[in-house]
C-alpha cells in the first residue's frame, strides 16, 4: 500500500524512535572507544529562519559573556597583544601566553586594556633634539610622515610640536634640529574624547593627525585620518561592562612565582586568568584556585585542563569559574603517545560538560579544532566555547615573522611543551621553564612538536568566516542560537550519527584529479 503523501509527517509518529541517536546514546554506544569530532555527524533539522539571525552569544565563565564562542590559545606562536586585541574586537577573547617574563606579559595585557579602536596608543614620537635628517630617514624606514614631538621624545611627555613631511622635505640642512622646523600651533583633543568628536575635529581643522593630550598637555595617544578611513566597526567587540575596555585573558602556571606574576597581570587590568596545565587536577592548581579566590575575588578563573568528571569535580569545588577541556587532542601534541594519558576529545567534551553544566560552570573545548564543523560539534557536545591554536596559527596577528620554504609563506607554530618552547623559557627568568625544573628534571620530556603552518591572512577576515560559517551550520541543524542548540541536544531533538571510515571518506572531497581548497573569499 502506498501512503498518502499529505500524511508523511503524521506518519513519522508511528516510528518508535526518531532518526539518528540522541547525544547520550551516541556516547554510550560508541563501543569502539572514545569519540573524536570526526567520528560523528549532526543530523540536519528544519530551516525556518535566516542564518544571519543565529545568535552566537555564550558564557565564557560564570560572569563573562561573549558574542562569539572563540578563544585563542595561550601559546607563544598564537597569542600576544595583537591577537588578543583582534580576538576581542571580533567578539571572542585572546589568552596571552606566559612564556615570557611577568613584566612582558603584564605589558601585553596593559596594551589590550588600553586599546581604543581608532586611537594609536603607541605612536612613534620624537624629541625636539632629533635632526631633520633623522626624521627624513624615519620616514623612509617606518613609512609614516608625521611624528608628534614631546619634550622627552616619549608618549607621556609634554607635547611641544608636530613634524610632518612638509616641514622637512624642502629643508636642505639635515643637521637642523626638528625644533626649528616643527609646527607648534597645534590642534589637539583632550584625553577621554570619543572617536566621533575626534574625527569631527580632524575634519574641521583639515589636519591628518590629532594628538590627544591630558590636562597637563602630555601626549596620550593619536588619532590618524588615514587609520580612521581604514577603521572598521566592530559591533561584536568583547568589552568590560563598566570600563568599556576590551576583555583580556592571560595564562599562568601553578608555581609560587606565578602568584607574583598574577599580581602584575591583575594590576594591568586582567579580566580572566587561565591556569595553564595539561593536567589541572593537581594539588598545585587546587591551592592556586583557592589563593586566587581569596586574593582577587573578582578575577574569573579558567581551570584545567581536564578530560574526566572526576578531575572536573575537584576544580569546580575549589572555585573554578570555567573549565578547559582537552588532553592530547592538540594539533602539535604528542602527550597521548608519551604520557599514555589523555582522552579522545569528543568523549572528553561530552563527559566533562555534562557534569560541569549542572553546576553552571561553562567549559571550553581546547585542542583539535580544525574547521567550523569541529566547532559546531564541540558546542553540540556541551562546550560553551572553543580554544584554538593551530587554526589561528599563521595569521597576521600571531607573533613571529613569516618565512618562505618551498615557495610557501609560513610561520612557526609550536607546542608549549615542545623542546623549542621549553628551551626558550630557560632564557626568561621567572618563566615557565622553572616549572620543568621544579621537580629536578634533568632531561626535558617533550609533550609537543615545533612546526610551521601556511599564511592564513588576517583574523579580521578569518574569524568572521568562522562566525558566519557557524551561523550557517546551526541553521542547518535547525537551531537559532547556541542556547537552543544546548536545549535541543539535551531534550533529544537534535540527533547524531556515527561516521564509519568510508563515511568519512565520502564526506571529504573525492574522485577529483586535482582541486584547490579555498575556504573564503
Ligand atoms: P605544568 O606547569 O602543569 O606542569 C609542569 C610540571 O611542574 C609538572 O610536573 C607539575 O607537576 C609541576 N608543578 C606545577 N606546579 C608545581 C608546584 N607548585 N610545585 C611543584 N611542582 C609543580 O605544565 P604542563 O602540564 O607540563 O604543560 C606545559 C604547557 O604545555 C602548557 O602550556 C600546557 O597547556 C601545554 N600542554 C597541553 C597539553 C594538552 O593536552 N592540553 C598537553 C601537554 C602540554
Ligand atoms: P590546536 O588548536 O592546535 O589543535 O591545539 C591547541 C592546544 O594544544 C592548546 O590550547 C593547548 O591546550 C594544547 N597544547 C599546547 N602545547 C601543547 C603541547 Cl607541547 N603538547 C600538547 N598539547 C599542547
Amino acid at each position: 500500500m502506498v501512503l498518502n503523501t499529505s500524511e508523511a509527517t503524521a506518519h513519522l509518529k508511528t516510528y518508535a524512535a526518531k532518526d539518528g541517536l540522541d547525544v547520550k546514546s551516541l556516547i554510550d554506544s560508541s563501543n569502539f572507544g572514545g569519540l573524536t569530532y570526526n567520528d560523528f555527524l549532526v543530523l540536519p533539522g528544519l530551516i525556518n529562519f535566516p542564518s544571519s539571525s543565529v545568535d552566537l552569544d555564550v558564557k565564557l565563565t560564570k560572569k563573562i559573556t561573549l558574542k562569539a564562542p572563540f578563544v585563542s590559545s595561550p601559546m607563544d606562536t598564537v597569542t600576544e597583544e595583537n591577537m588578543a586585541i583582534h580576538m576581542a574586537l571580533l567578539g571572542g577573547i585572546g589568552i596571552i601566553h606566559h612564556n615570557c617574563t611577568a613584566d612582558e606579559q603584564a605589558e601585553m595585557v596593559r596594551k589590550v586594556k588600553k586599546y581604543e579602536n581608532g586611537f594609536i596608543n603607541d605612536p612613534v614620537v620624537v624629541s625636539p633634539d632629533v635632526t631633520v635628517g633623522q626624521v627624513k630617514a624615519m620616514k623612509q624606514t617606518l613609512g609614516f610622515t608625521t611624528f608628534p614631538v614631546t619634550d622627552n621624545g616619549k608618549v607621556g611627555g609634554k607635547l611641544v610640536g608636530i613634524v610632518t613631511s612638509r616641514d622637512v622635505q624642502f629643508h636642505d640642512n639635515n643637521d637642523s634640529k626638528i625644533s626649528e622646523v616643527m609646527t607648534t600651533e597645534l590642534v589637539t583633543g583632550e584625553e577621554g574624547i570619543d572617536l566621533a568628536t575626534g574625527n569631527e575635529k580632524l575634519r574641521s581643522s583639515k589636519k591628518g593627525k590629532l594628538p590627544i593630550v591630558d590636562k597637563n598637555g602630555n601626549l596620550v595617544s593619536l588619532i590618524s585620518l588615514t587609520d580612521l578611513q581604514k577603521n572598521q566597526d566592530y559591533p561584536l567587540a568583547s568589552k568590560s561592562f563598566h570600563s568599556k575596555q576590551l576583555l583580556c585573558g592571560a595564562a599562568v602556571g601553578t608555581i609560587l612565582a606565578d602568584r607574583e606574576r598574577l599580581a602584575k597581570l591583575v594590576d594591568a587590568g586582567l579580566d580572566v586568568v587561565v591556569l595553564d596545565s595539561s593536567n589541572g587536577s593537581s594539588i598545585f592548581q587546587l591551592d592556586m584556585i583557592k589563593w586566587i579566590k581569596e586574593t582577587y575575588p573578582e578575577l574569573q578563573i579558567i581551570a584545567g585542563n581536564v578530560v574526566t568528571r572526576e578531575q572536573a569535580a575537584l576544580l569546580i569545588e575549589a572555585g573554578a569559574d570555567a573549565l578547559r577541556i582537552g588532553m592530547g587532542s592538540g594539533s602539535i601534541c604528542i602527550t597521548q603517545e608519551v604520557m599514555a594519558c589523555g582522552r579522545p576529545q569528543g568523549t572528553a567534551v561530552y563527559n566533562v560538560t555534562e557534569f560541569a553544566n549542572q553546576f553552571g560552570v561553562p567549559c571550553i573545548a581546547d585542542g583539535g579544532i580544525g574547521n567550523i564543523g569541529h566547532i559546531t560539534k564541540a558546542l553540540a557536545l556541551g562546550a560553551s566555547a572553543v580554544m584554538m591554536g593551530g587554526l589561528l596559527a599563521g595569521t597576521a596577528e600571531t607573533p613571529g615573522d613569516y618565512f618562505y620554504s618551498d615557495g610557501k609563506r609560513l610561520k612557526t607554530y609550536r607546542g608549549m611543551g615542545s623542546i623549542d618552547a621549553m628551551q626558550q623559557t630557560s632564557t626568561n627568568a621567572n618563566a615557565s621553564t622553572s616549572r620543568y625544573f621544579s621537580e629536578s628534571d634533568k632531561v626535558l620530556v617533550a609533550q609537543g612538536v615545533s612546526g610551521s603552518v601556511v599564511d592564513k591572512g588576517s583574523i579580521v577576515k578569518f574569524v568572521p568566516y568562522l562566525f558566519n560559517g557557524l551561523q550557517h551550520s546551526l541553521q542547518d541543524i535547525g537551531v537559532k542560537s547556541i542556547d537552543d542548540l544546548r536545549t535541543n541536544v539535551d531534550n533529544g531533538s537534535v540527533r547524531f550519527e556515527f561516521r564509519t571510515a568510508s563515511a568519512q571518506f565520502e564526506g571529504g572531497v573525492h574522485g577529483l584529479h586535482s582541486y584547490e581548497k579555498r575556504l573564503h573569499n
